[in-house]
């Protein structure tokens, strides 16, 4: 090959010297002198090829009498069919792509002694300065060229799918005439069934998503003889080059799928449709272009599930899941943002993946659950309204992450029942409880910290899980009470509390005296207080006209008035 170019370079040096020094030397056969070869060949044109070149007729003196950029538009024609001169037939032969030619035709294999009317003398000799553009076979079908295959491919393009591409539409010889990248956005469409031209049903087939491959295609499959002048200069008789990646793929007939389940071993309860989730996500495009994440926001995502909240893949993804387990959803837009997309991120007519970590769940009727670990054989006092109770307790949450324990202080956390100390769901849990009991508790959100949570410790609409241990159970007093006699009221109660006889009970010999009565057993505070509060607030009920002093008068109208219910 490389000695067969430097033969004919030789020679047409030869001949040019000959021109210039004496008198033109007739040809046998054409001249072939490449101007221009491409690094590249691809292809080279064989007899009964179909080719569009460009061409300026020149006679061996330079003088232009034809030249095909002059009419604005290529030679199209077969090669080796005797529908050009005979040597332009051979010429054309052999030649690449964008390969340039200056090719010297004697007359014998021209228009001989004829000539052509008034434009070609007889017994010319022609040069023609050929370049060609595309080459294409009425044999050919669509050439697929994959230059990059994904790692994956879960799946292939099927007749009917719904795909978004982007791609780089050429001409044979290179030039662009469009490309979805400029306009930056993909090209979306149904494949196999006609929405495209004929190369491009057939060149997606069987394409995975990342995959990209080069789809070369003649003119019958592509834009025909006309070509397309509406939307890009795309001329007659043109191969097409379409370099394409593939990011998306679907059908409108999908559901959601579910892959990649890791469910853990314990999995007593899936969610229902009207269950609360809180769950991450990643969520990602087909091709693995990452478009949000719960993890980034570091907050659960948070919502009900099966009550349209989310878009209806998530919907259906999410129903039937377990606590902690993962699994990837993957949504087809019409279960997801449809045509239109969302945001920035999300194109329309896009597939989204999903990977989803339940953290928990519940359901707004859930009250809280109760199991008892541990049962002491002796159980005479069971845990009541009013009781002073001392317990421990570890707190987490259900994924297992630690909240609190006392076990960590080395002391039990101290309430009053039903004084509101605690969530609405430990006063739940603790309730008929003997000491020494041990029980499992699980509190929704609802009777526990709510949507709002506690800052740092508790995230909100988090389900809370305490392992609690009743190790402390001292009786409250009735309801409403916060002093009771143990036995029956002294007759004399006045002139008892008033020690120094003065007529009067100061704050100090009321406080001595309750005091005193609780210490030798003859009345009881409620549990759990602090006593000299409620003692404060016993004499102040008293001192009537609030001078710090409780009169006998005082203290039989309080008598009189509470004779059924109070604290004295
Ligand atoms: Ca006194
Ligand atoms: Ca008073």
């Amino acid at each position: 090959m490389i000695k067969w170019v430097q033969g004919v370079l030789c020679l047409s040096v030869l001949v040019a010297f000959a021109a210039c020094n004496a008198p033109p030397v007739p040809l046998d056969d054409i001249l072939i002198e490449k101007t221009f070869e491409p690094e590249q060949c691809v292809r080279s044109v064989k007899v009964g090829d179909f080719v569009r070149y460009h061409y300026i007729g020149m006679f061996p003196d330079g003088k232009k009498f034809d030249s095909s950029y002059d009419r604005g538009s290529t030679y199209n024609v077969f090669v080796g069919k005797k529908q050009l001169i005979e040597g332009m037939d051979k010429a054309l032969v052999g030649m690449c792509i964008n390969e340039r030619r200056l090719v010297k035709i004697p007359p014998q294999l021209a228009y001989g002694k004829q000539g052509y009317g008034d434009i070609i003398p007889p017994d010319s000799i022609l040069h023609f300065d050929v370049l060609l553009l595309d080459v294409w076979n009425p044999e050919d079908g669509v050439q697929i060229n994959t230059y990059h295959t994904p790692s994956v491919c879960s799946r292939k393009v099927e007749v009917s799918d719904y795909v978004r591409y982007h791609y780089n539409g050429t001409l044979l010889d290179g030039t662009l005439f469009d490309s979805s990248h400029t306009r930056m956005r993909t090209y979306d469409t149904y494949v196999g069934i006609g929405w495209l031209i004929a190369g491009m049903d057939q060149g997606l087939l069987g394409m995975c998503v990342g995959e990209r491959r080069i789809v070369t295609m003649p003119p019958s499959l592509g834009y025909g003889e006309n070509g397309d002048g509406e939307c890009s200069d795309i001329p007659g008789q043109a191969s097409l080059v379409f370099d394409v990646v593939l990011l998306d793929l679907h059908n409108p007939r999908d559901g959601i799928t579910v892959t990649n389940q890791m469910v853990p071993e314990s999995c007593t309860r899936k969610t229902v449709a009207g269950d609360f989730v809180r769950y991450h996500y990643n969520g990602s495009l087909l091709d693995g272009t990452f478009f949000d994440s719960s993890y980034s926001r570091n907050r659960t995502y948070d919502t009900y599930v099966g009550r349209g909240y989310v878009i209806a893949g998530m919907d259906e993804g999410l129903i039937g899941v377990c606590v902690g387990e993962r699994r990837t959803i993957t949504i087809p837009p019409h279960l997801a943002y449809g045509e239109e997309g969302t945001g920035s991120k999300i194109p329309g007519s896009a597939v989204l993946v999903f990977d989803v970590h339940i953290i928990d769940f519940h359901n707004p009727s859930d009250n809280t659950a109760v199991v008892v670990t541990f049962k002491p054989e002796e159980c005479e006092k069971q845990t009541k309204k009013g009781d002073f109770v001392k317990y421990h307790y570890n707190a987490s949450l259900m994924d297992g992450s630690s909240i609190d324990s006392t076990y960590n202080y080395g002391k039990t956390y101290n309430i009053v029942l039903g004084a509101n100390q605690v969530v609405p769901g430990m006063e739940d849990g603790l309730m008929d409880m003997c000491v020494g009991e041990k029980r499992h508790l699980v509190i929704p959100p609802h009777l526990g910290y709510g949507e709002r949570g506690v800052t740092d410790e508790v995230p909100g609409s988090a389900v809370l899980v305490f392992d609690v241990e009743l190790v402390e159970l001292e009786e409250g007093l009735p309801e409403g009470y916060m002093f009771i006699w143990n036995d029956e009221v002294s007759p004399d109660l006045f002139a008892e509390m008033d020690k120094n006889q003065d007529k009067q009970v100061e704050a100090s010999e009321f406080t001595d005296y309750i005091i005193q009565q609780v210490n030798d057993g003859k009345g009881r505070l409620a549990p759990g207080f602090d006593p000299y509060r409620i003692i404060d607030n016993m004499f102040s009920n008293q001192d009537r006209n609030g001078d710090g002093k409780i009169t006998e008068a005082e203290f039989k109208l309080k008598a009189d008035e509470a004779a059924a219910h109070d604290e004295l």
